[in-house]
C-alpha cells in the first residue's frame, strides 16, 4: 500500500471511529413501555416483538422496547391518554379509538372507502396519511407509522346474516367512535359502543350479540368460540397507528428518534406482509372452527352502502370538504383513475 492511500485509510477508519463514539454518545439506555390490545398470539403481537427487536439490534441493545399485550397497560383510549401524560411511552392501537382526540381521524372509518388494501397504503401512507399523523403532535401524541389491521366483517351469535335486513335488532359491540356508531344504527343494528377490552366477555355472557373485525382477529381473539356466525362484509378498512408520547419523544436525541423512526418503517413492511397471511390463515381456520360462513351477496352489500351513505356526509361536516376531497383525490391516483 503506499503512503497516499495508507493515510486515506487510516483517515477512513478515525472517521469510522468518530462517527461510532458520537453515535453511542447520543444513545442513552432507555426503557420503552409498549402496549397493544391483542393477545400475544396475534398480529398486532407478532409486529410489536419485531419493533422491539428491531430497536434493540439497531440501537446496540441501548433502547429496551418491554411489551405488553391484551391491553395489560388498558384499552386503546387509556393507553393514549397515558402517552399524552408522559406515563407510558409508546403503543398501537385503532386510529377509530383517536376520533376523540384528532376529530380528523374519523376520514378513515367511512363505510366503503377503500376498495383493497393497497388503496389503503398508497392513501395512509401518502400525503393525507401523513398529515393526519403530523396532526396527532398538537395533541401531545408523535404518530410513527400505519399498520394494517383490515377489512372488517359480522360476527354474531342470534342468527345467520346474509341480507343487509337480517342487521335489525342485532345488538352489536363498536369501537368507540362516532362512525361506527352511526354506521351501525344506519343499517338497523342495535350499536353499543364499548372497548375492546371488554369484548369477548360481553359475547360470552350475550351482554351483545356480535361484533365486527378482520378475520385475524376473530382467530386471534378466539371470538369463534363464542359466536356462531361469520358474514363476509368487508364493510371498512380499518388502520392501526403506532404512537409514542411526546412529551417522552422530545426528550430523545436525533439519533434515538431516528431509530425508533426506521424501526417504525420497517415494522411497518413486516407487519402488513404477515397479517395478509395471517388473514388467509385465519379464514381457513374459521372454517374449521364451527362457525357458519356466509358471504354476504355484493346486492345486499350494496343495499348496506346505501343505508350507511348519509355517514360520509357527517364526516364532511365534521372534518370539512377540502380534506375529504384530498383523500378522495388520493384514492383515485391509488386506482390510477385521475
Ligand atoms: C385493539 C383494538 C382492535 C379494534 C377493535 O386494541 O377495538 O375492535 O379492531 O384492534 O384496537
Amino acid at each position: 500500500m503506499n503512503k497516499l492511500l495508507m493515510s486515506a485509510a487510516v483517515a477512513a477508519l478515525a472517521l469510522v471511529a468518530g462517527a461510532s463514539a458520537s453515535y453511542a454518545q447520543n444513545v442513552q439506555p432507555r426503557l420503552i413501555r409498549f402496549g397493544y390490545g391483542l393477545n400475544e398470539d396475534s398480529n398486532q403481537g407478532r409486529a410489536v416483538r419485531f419493533f422491539a427487536e428491531e430497536v434493540k439490534k439497531r440501537s446496540g441493545d441501548k433502547l429496551k422496547v418491554r411489551t405488553f399485550g391484551a391491553a395489560t397497560l388498558g384499552p386503546d383510549v387509556q393507553m393514549q391518554n397515558a402517552l399524552i401524560g408522559g406515563a407510558q411511552e409508546m403503543m398501537v392501537g385503532s386510529t377509530a379509538t383517536l376520533v376523540g382526540t384528532v376529530k380528523e381521524f374519523a376520514i378513515w372509518d367511512v363505510p366503503f372507502l377503500f376498495a383493497n388494501e393497497k388503496e389503503a397504503d398508497a392513501v395512509l401512507d401518502g400525503p393525507v396519511g401523513q398529515k393526519l399523523l403530523a396532526s396527532l403532535q398538537a395533541k401531545g401524541l408523535v404518530g410513527l407509522v400505519y399498520w394494517e389491521n383490515g377489512f372488517r366483517n359480522l360476527t354474531n351469535s342470534r342468527h345467520r346474516i346474509e341480507k343487509a335486513e337480517d342487521i335489525q335488532g342485532i345488538k352489536l359491540r363498536v369501537m368507540q367512535n362516532p362512525v361506527f356508531l352511526d354506521t351501525f344504527k344506519a343499517v338497523g343494528a342495535n350499536a353499543v359502543p364499548m372497548a375492546f377490552a371488554e369484548l369477548f366477555t360481553a359475547l360470552e355472557t350475550k351482554a351483545v350479540d356480535g361484533q365486527e373485525n378482520p378475520y385475524t382477529t376473530i382467530v386471534s381473539s378466539k371470538f369463534y368460540e363464542v359466536q356462531k356466525y361469520l358474514t363476509v362484509t368487508n364493510h371498512v378498512y380499518s388502520p392501526w397507528v403506532v404512537l409514542a408520547s411526546k412529551a417522552w419523544w422530545d426528550k430523545l436525541s436525533e439519533d434515538e428518534r431516528k431509530i425508533l423512526l426506521d424501526a417504525a418503517v420497517a415494522s411497518r413492511e413486516f407487519e402488513r406482509t404477515d397479517t395478509r397471511k395471517d388473514a388467509q390463515k385465519a379464514l381457513d381456520q374459521l372454517k374449521t372452527s364451527g362457525m357458519e360462513i356466509t358471504v354476504m351477496p355484493e346486492s345486499e352489500v350494496a343495499k348496506l352502502r346505501e343505508k350507511a351513505a348519509p355517514v360520509a356526509k357527517t364526516v364532511i361536516d365534521n372534518v370539512g370538504q377540502p380534506l375529504w376531497n384530498e383523500v378522495q383525490a388520493d384514492i383515485k391516483k391509488a386506482r390510477g383513475t385521475n
